[in-house]
């Protein structure tokens, strides 16, 4: 089950600080931009001067000659204008783009080392959707937002000087309509955040059930849940219609309101000026001029409202980030610094460890354990006994509630995560491989292992034989989880990347899916050599892997309740001998079905 981990909400004070931070490493780019931003603002100034110009001078005067010089610099006004906003529009892309790629680094980063337990609670589709479109929700407040504030503001002030220098009076009527525009303002911040926020969630849990729907299309199809989805699948897009619509009429009324009131300061310099320019006391060209003036006054007054709906999603948006980016990674979990040597002896002790997933649901009870380097250890019992548990606690996926794991006498507790890693191979029960070529999912075990190495493994692992018969052979695209692939040769492609990774200690959590006795047996050798020399912790279902082993932990409810070797615990008559029988006569029905089956390799 997955849950929604409300964000905390985030003061504006706090927002900046951790935000701004994204900017310093590009502080000469940011200058740039806000001063080509600048630049191009100041070419448009010239427009309404010229107009003035052109009514006062040349029409009013009948200078008809002088018409083209206006022209010509009313021409080389836009065009500074263009070309310097190209510009703009080239550094800002660059500058945001660094900044998106940073935060988003930092986002995914942290994701990564969070503890496994976080993943069991959150759906990837919702994390996804933190770390795509509230990263850039973020960005864009940080490099147009600031862009626009700081011009915004700039021009407002410019364009107030030269409303002043032209007329005090007609300034002081066409500011009047300020203190609602102000007040506005106010009011759209309070009641469009929630909006925002809970907008933010609805998309997150949209992409949750998208991703959760697509990775299951196989169940879907074959039970015929195609209606049943689609019903799903609207009723959460149309929360998010809700949502969405909510924000967004708030903003219908905001906008339309703050330039209805921004308008009415050119009516009443209309209404003043009028007169004016009967009784002489203005000239037409200045009133026409002041009018431009006003409008490119009141267009970035105007443009605040945007600036006030980025900040608004934004500072949703960032809730979602830093309620994330404030969670103790996995590291912060060990107390120590010391890593491992290279490679450890392997010699593994519990020592009466108790765990549970959740308080009062304790799921491993006083779990004491020793395992000599090289031990070959079986750990036997029926489903949900907790075997995936006790090693998931080995790789420090979770740690104890109480009691402490030995590697080598050393406390894991207080050793660097990765170094502990390092020194244990984990094959699961339910292999996974990732979306690219068998060769890039084999090198996955050593990233840096040469050709020679890689097909050594694969073929130790008996994996060899079946790539090499790929049209593509190594290259072959394996798809998402690697469905391309059966998954006995699933199953053995994370053997051989196992043994690519040549770690001390192995964890093979044995699939329960059945396999065919020949694929069986090609995994039983490759098991075989990927055990050899290491301490071993095997989740044995398969007869021949349990009574293998050096010794047999039976696991009932969370406690080893028999202890032993095969013969030793056959002798008890007790758990043991139960599971054996019952496992015994499974796997004779299972070879009864296939009764011609030959254990030739060759049948790959
Ligand atoms: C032991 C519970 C599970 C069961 C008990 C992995 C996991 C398990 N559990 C959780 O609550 N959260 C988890 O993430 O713990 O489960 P197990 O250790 O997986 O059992 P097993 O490996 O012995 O079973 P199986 O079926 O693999 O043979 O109550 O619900
Ligand atoms: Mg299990």
């Amino acid at each position: 089950m997955t849950q929604y981990t409300t964000p905390r909400t985030v003061n504006v004070t706090e927002f900046m600080q951790r935000t701004l931070v994204y900017l310093k490493p590009y502080r000469i780019m940011a200058a740039a931009n806000i001063l080509l931003a600048m630049l191009t603002i100041s070419f448009y100034f010239m427009y309404p001067q010229i107009t003035q110009y052109i009514i006062d001078a040349v029409i009013a005067k009948r200078q008809e000659s002088m018409i083209i010089p206006a022209a010509v610099a009313l021409t080389g006004a836009f065009l500074l204008h263009a070309v310097s906003n190209a510009l703009r529009i080239a550094v800002n892309t660059r500058f945001g783009q660094k900044v998106i790629l940073d935060m988003r680094r930092d986002v995914y980063d942290h994701l990564l080392s969070l503890p496994t337990g976080f993943f069991d609670r959150h759906a990837s589709g919702d994390l996804m959707t933190r770390i795509i479109d509230d990263v850039a929700s973020v960005q864009r407040i940080l490099t147009d937002g600031v862009e626009r504030a700081l011009t915004t503001f700039m021009s407002i002030l410019a364009v107030l000087v030269i409303l002043l220098f032209k007329s005090y009076s007609l300034t002081a009527l066409a500011l009047l309509p300020l203190a609602v525009l102000t007040a506005g303002a106010l009011w759209y911040t309070f009641s469009a955040h929630p909006g925002y926020r809970s907008q933010r969630r609805e998309i997150g849990k949209l992409n949750a059930l998208i991703m959760d729907s697509l990775q299951g299309i196989r169940q879907i199809k074959a039970y015929g849940r195609e209606e049943f989805e689609s019903i799903r699948f609207s009723g959460q897009a149309e929360r998010l219609r809700q949502s969405t619509i909510k924000v967004m009429d708030i903003w219908a009324v905001y906008t339309p309101s703050m330039t209805f009131a921004g308008s009415l300061g050119t009516v009443l310099v209309l209404w003043a000026g009028t007169p004016m320019v009967m009784h002489g006391q203005l000239s037409l060209g200045e009133l026409v001029g002041f009018l431009f003036y006003l409008g490119l006054f009141y267009e970035p007054v105007g443009r605040i409202d945007g600036l006030n709906q980025m900040v608004q999603s934004a500072r949703a948006s960032s809730e979602r980030l830093f309620t994330i980016l404030d969670l103790d990674t996995e590291r912060k979990e060990s107390t120590g610094n010391t890593p491992f040597p290279e490679k450890v002896l392997g010699d593994v002790r519990y020592e009466s460890v108790s765990f549970g997933y959740k308080e009062g649901v304790p799921v491993l009870k006083n779990i004491s354990l020793h395992a000599a380097p090289g031990e070959k250890i079986a750990l036997a019992g029926s489903t949900g006994a907790g075997k995936t548990s006790m090693v998931n606690l080995l790789l420090a996926f979770y740690r104890p509630v109480s009691g402490k794991i030995f590697i080598d006498s050393r406390d894991i507790s207080s050793v660097p995560i990765h170094s502990l890693r390092k020194q244990i191979s984990l094959v699961s029960q339910e292999p996974f491989l990732f979306n690219g070529t068998i060769r890039d999912n084999l090198l996955y075990g050593q990233l840096e292992a040469s050709l020679e190495k890689m097909l050594a493994a694969a073929d130790a692992a008996n994996c060899s034989a079946f790539i090499e018969a790929l049209p593509e052979g190594y290259e072959t695209l394996v798809g998402e989880r690697g469905v391309m692939l059966s998954s006995g040769e699933k199953q053995r492609i994370s053997i051989a990347r196992a043994l690519l990774k040549d770690a001390p200690v192995i964890i093979l959590d044995e699939a329960t899916a059945s396999v065919d006795n020949a694929t069986e047996q090609l995994i039983q050798e490759a098991l075989d050599r990927l055990m050899k020399n290491r301490t071993s912790f095997v989740i044995a279902h398969r007869l021949n892997t349990i009574s293998n082993a050096d010794r047999i932990l039976v696991l009932h409810h969370g406690e080893i309740v028999e202890e032993g070797t095969h013969t030793e615990l056959l002798n008890k008559q007790g758990r043991y001998t139960r599971f054996w029988m019952i496992r015994n006569e499974q796997e004779r029905v299972a070879t009864q079905v296939w009764p011609n089956e030959t254990m030739d390799k060759e049948a790959f």
